[in-house]
């Protein structure tokens, strides 16, 4: 399967056709659930390859093996990519899933499930850039374009998987339609990553003693991840995959949208996220506690210029 530059368009979204067919957009959207089974539910670049490890760990009682020797899209494969009916064995019991399909084309899938769904989001100036740098080594990906052109892209919600902001609201908008449903955020993994695997662990009713909890967490840091080949993507060919372009574990960090948006990309951004984001009550860190005075003093609080640009954007 290379169809590196094919492109499936589902329900008005576009997906890479590397991994994705009609059948298996369609095999995703029709998934039986088991009351068993754990998805794990992101919009590309928010923590998607974090909270598999973090899943595959726990539920091995922080047992770093499986999750040495096993490719995370093996232990965890995405639902709507191609290869998950060979992966996936019906039969078996506590399965991992995962998707970056928006609630709309799962809502019918998981009505009356009991599988747990474990939503993880990232505030979306780091999501973009994260996404940018990604276009840059993944193959199967379209040319991004300079910055600016695949920011334009980010907002409108034309990249691959669609609308960030559609994604988030319409999960976390929808979370009580779901049986069991936990909301993580990528920045709160970065600040309190244990007081994050203490909730993931008994939202996922696996308790964990202290030397397993401890051991779960050393497995999950960046930088055991970024040594994993399971996870850090490098079994994949140069040809698809080009690790020289970018590392898929790139920064791993809060805030690290400043070093590539300007001044005035960021303040458009704002202008879009509040407007797009006015029926949500979500709220994102949108950096490290050592970055404030500096975005301080570059961020200019004057609503009326952000309005301006908003009309402007909008226009
Ligand atoms: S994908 O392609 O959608 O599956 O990507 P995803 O896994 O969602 O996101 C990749 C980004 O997550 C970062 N990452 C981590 N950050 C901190 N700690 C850990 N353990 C970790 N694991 C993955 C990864 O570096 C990508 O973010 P950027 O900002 O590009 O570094």
């Amino acid at each position: 399967m290379a169809r590196l530059d094919v492109t499936e368009t589902f329900h008005g979204i576009t997906f890479p056709g590397h991994l994705h067919t009609q059948d298996s957009l369609h095999y995703a959207t029709h998934f039986k659930f088991q009351d068993t089974d754990t998805l794990i539910v992101t919009y590309p670049k928010s923590g998607t390859t974090w909270m598999q490890e973090i899943v595959t760990v726990m539920s091995c009682k922080g047992d770093a093996v499986r999750a040495q020797t096993q490719p995370n899209w093996n232990r965890a494969p995405w639902l709507e990519q191609y290869y998950c009916p060979d992966v996936l064995n019906a039969s078996q019991e506590n399965r991992i899933l995962t998707t970056h399909l928006p609630y709309n084309l799962l809502a019918a899938a998981l009505s009356g499930s009991k599988a747990k769904v474990i939503y993880v989001a990232r505030n979306p100036k780091d999501v973009a850039v994260s996404y940018y740098y990604f276009h840059k080594m993944a193959k199967f990906l379209p040319e991004s374009g300079t910055f600016s052109e695949f920011l334009s892209a980010f907002l409108e919600g034309t990249v691959h998987y669609g609308s960030w902001f559609d994604h988030v609201k319409g999960w976390t908008n929808n979370a009580r339609n779901i049986h069991n449903f936990l909301y993580v955020t990528y920045e709160e993994m970065s600040r309190t990553l244990r007081a994050s695997l203490e909730r993931v662990s008994e939202f996922l009713q696996c308790p964990l003693v202290e030397e397993e909890l401890t051991s779960t967490l050393k497995s999950c840091s960046f930088s055991s991840m970024k040594k994993n080949c399971m996870v850090n993507y490098s079994l994949i060919p140069q040809e698809i995959m080009d690790h020289r372009k970018s590392k898929f574990m790139r920064k791993g960090k809060i805030g690290d949208w400043v070093n590539t948006f300007s001044e005035e990309q960021s303040c458009t951004f704002d202008a879009i996220y509040t407007s797009r984001m006015a029926d949500s009550s979500l709220t994102f860190v949108w950096c490290n506690p050592e970055q404030e005075p500096m975005l301080k003093s570059r961020r200019d609080p004057d609503h009326h210029q952000a309005h301006h640009i908003l009309e402007q954007t909008l226009a």
